[in-house]
């Protein structure tokens, strides 16, 4: 609808003089009520993690003492978000983990938050792969286990090591999970291990190391194979074994 033709050319003019006047003082913000500060809570102190709700942990992430909020919707891993705690005990906006990853397009980042080695502080589990789109499943482009704290701005930590998670096939989720009762969180990896194969890899934790690698005996006590039609089965509730209801 390429129409140059009618063009009105006369009225309007006078009509726009008259609005400039009224938009004569920009008087900005001035008059804010909030010098107050009647919000602000009471101070918390570096706790321990907590649930507040069944996909979104309330525990320091960044190493300030302050808790984050870090939300996982449907418990995949591919939806997560970040939101640091504040100064008054709020939450500042969502970042996408994938953002702060910096995963390209066409990436699947996956991530699981948890204090895998129960030392006190909040540990990430990262995964950015782009899968090949073909029955060989790509090596991950970043695959690492990265104890906190963890700077803002790029989730980097200064003890991260690499996974097995990026060499054992395409990850697709990365879930928390509990195998054998301990206090150290595992992870469940669905797992496109390439040749129509979808398998629930499994990841279990030890004392000081954090999750370990892919263990033979281990995959055939827990994991389980499947298919793109009919997946393994995954586990749903990892954080609720570890952490208890936000007070
Ligand atoms: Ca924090
Ligand atoms: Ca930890």
């Amino acid at each position: 609808m390429l129409r140059k033709r009618s063009r009105l050319l006369a009225a309007p003019i006078a009509a726009a003089a008259l609005t400039l006047t009224v938009a004569g003082h920009q008087a900005g913000a001035a008059e804010s009520p909030a010098s107050g500060g009647a919000e602000r809570s009471g101070k918390a102190a570096a706790a321990k993690p907590c649930l507040a709700g069944a996909t979104t942990l309330i525990g320091d992430l960044d190493g300030d003492g302050r808790p984050d909020k870090i939300s996982n919707p449907g418990h995949t891993g591919t939806k997560m978000t970040i939101q640091w705690g504040t100064a008054s005990g709020s939450f500042g906006s969502k970042h996408a983990v994938s953002k702060l990853l910096g995963a390209r397009s066409g990436e699947v980042t996956t991530a699981a938050a948890a204090d895998f080695r129960h030392d006190g502080t909040l540990d990430l589990v990262v995964n950015i792969v782009k899968p090949s789109g073909v029955d060989d499943p790509a090596t991950a482009r970043v695959s690492q286990y990265r104890p906190g704290p963890l700077k803002r701005a790029n989730l980097a930590s200064a003890d991260a090591r690499k996974s097995d998670i990026g060499t054992q096939g395409e990850a697709k989720q990365i879930r928390i999970a509990n195998y054998g009762g301990d206090a150290y969180p595992d992870l469940a990896v669905l797992n496109n291990a390439g040749d129509g194969v979808w398998e629930r890899s499994v990841r279990l934790s030890k004392p000081g190391t954090g999750p370990g690698k892919f263990d033979y005996d281990l995959q055939q006590r827990y994991g389980k194979s499947g298919t793109p039609a009919e997946p393994p089965s995954m586990p749903t509730n990892g954080w609720k074994h570890f952490y208890k209801p936000c007070a």
